[in-house]
Order: C-alpha cells, then structure tokens, then sequence
C-alpha cells in the first residue's frame, strides 16, 4: 500500500519526524507533503485530511485520516511489525517509553522546541527542564541496561524514533545529562536517518523567529 504522509517544516516539527523516520527506516512507501508552519494555519492546510488538525498526518489509501503520532506509528506498525520488537517484554516497553514521550516531558517540551538549525550553551534551562531529564536518564537507563542497547529495546524501534527529538533537543540546547543518556544521544546524532532529515532540514524553508532563543550560540555537535 502506497500511504500519502503530511509532515511540517523539518527544522521545527519534532512530532513529524518521528513518523518519517519510521517511514524512512522501514522503507515504507510514502507520498510525502508539506503544510508550511509560517502562515500558522496548520489545521487549514490539511484540510484534505479533515479531520486531522496536527501533523503528521498520514492518509490511508482509502483516504482514511491517521492524525496523531503515536496512532500513525501503531497503524504502521499493522503492516511492519518489526516497528515494535518482536520479544514481547522489549515490546511491552517500547510502547510505555513511547507513549510515556507522547504525553509527558512538557517542561523540555515547552522550554526547549526542537530547532534543528541551531545549537546553544551556558544558559539555565529551570527545575523542570531538569527533572524531565532526570526521569529520561531513569527510564533510558532501565530499557538499555534490561535489553542490552544499542537502542532502547535492543534494535531500533518506534521507541528510539519517539526519542530522536529529544536527542535533538538536549544536544542542541547543550542540556547536561548522565554519560548514558550523552551516549544514547550521540547514537541519534550519528543515526542516518536522522542525518538525511537534519541535511534537509537546514536548506528547506524559511527560518522561524518564534523557535529562536537569545541563549549564547555553540556549533552543532553532532
Ligand atoms: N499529539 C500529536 C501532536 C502533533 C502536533 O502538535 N504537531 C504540531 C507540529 S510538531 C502541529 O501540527 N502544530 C500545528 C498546530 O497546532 O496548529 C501527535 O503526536 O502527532
């Protein structure tokens, strides 16, 4: 099946990719479209997927509106199961780290907007940005020390891709993390599918004021 996949700006829109790189990684055939973050009208670009009003958002053959990330994963993964790992314990918590980014880690979320363009230091990002990461330390932690790595649950899975903005996220914001965390972080930074995504994301649309921070600026480290 041929899917139609609706992603935002790539420098910007964290929740877009991760479905690309499910998408990407399992050599998923998919049309792919922009809606432009610039107009701020998202919900009126995808007006052809009604009634999705986020991306990503990936259309099914019949025309059938998947509107949510972690639903996209799940309706991908119908199709390609070996998106989840195929041992049922890793599978088990692969879905909870998922889910657990899907609806947790509001502070680094708010705080730190993924920007794939730019990388800062020396700057204070608060109690909340630290006690997200303190939580992704613990739960990364568990999952690489119980599955053995090299990713979350032993390969790489829907997991790793729900994590990969967050990756971005501490290494572009210089965010401190433990030498676990800083490994498993660097794993993305040298991850190809990422790297094709970030290569695009750097020459491909316009830059957005509203992601920038005045934070003292260092060269991206990956
Ligand atoms: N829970 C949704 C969140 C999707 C989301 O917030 N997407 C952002 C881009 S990263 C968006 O479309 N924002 C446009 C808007 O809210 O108007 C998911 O997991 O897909």
């Amino acid at each position: 099946m041929t899917y139609h996949l609706i992603l935002g700006d790539r420098a910007y829109s964290s929740w877009s990719l991760r479905a690309w790189l499910l998408v990407d990684r399992w050599d998923i055939d998919a049309d792919i479209s922009y809606v432009s973050f610039l107009s701020r009208d998202v919900e009126a670009q995808l007006e052809r997927a009604t009634p999705s009003r986020t991306v990503p958002t990936l259309v099914l053959a019949d025309g059938t509106p998947v509107w949510d990330s972690l639903a996209v994963a799940e309706t991908l993964a119908e199709a390609h199961p070996s998106i989840w790992p195929e041992d049922a314990p890793a599978r088990a918590v692969a879905r909870s780290l998922a889910a657990e980014m899907h609806s947790g880690f509001g502070a680094l979320r708010e705080v730190c907007p993924m920007n794939l363009r730019v990388a800062y230091q020396d700057w204070d990002p608060g109690d909340g940005v630290a006690a997200d990461l303190r939580r992704l330390e613990r739960i990364w932690d568990y999952a690489l020390d119980r599955f053995g790595g090299p990713w979350l649950c032993g390969e790489y899975s829907a997991a790793d891709a729900f994590y990969t903005p967050v990756a971005a996220r501490i290494a572009g914001y210089g965010l401190n993390v433990s030498e676990s965390a800083a490994a498993y972080v660097r794993a993305h930074l040298e991850e190809p599918s990422f790297r094709a995504w970030r290569a695009l994301a750097l020459t491909e649309g316009p830059d957005l004021p509203w992601y920038a921070r005045s934070y003292p600026q260092a060269d991206w480290p990956g």
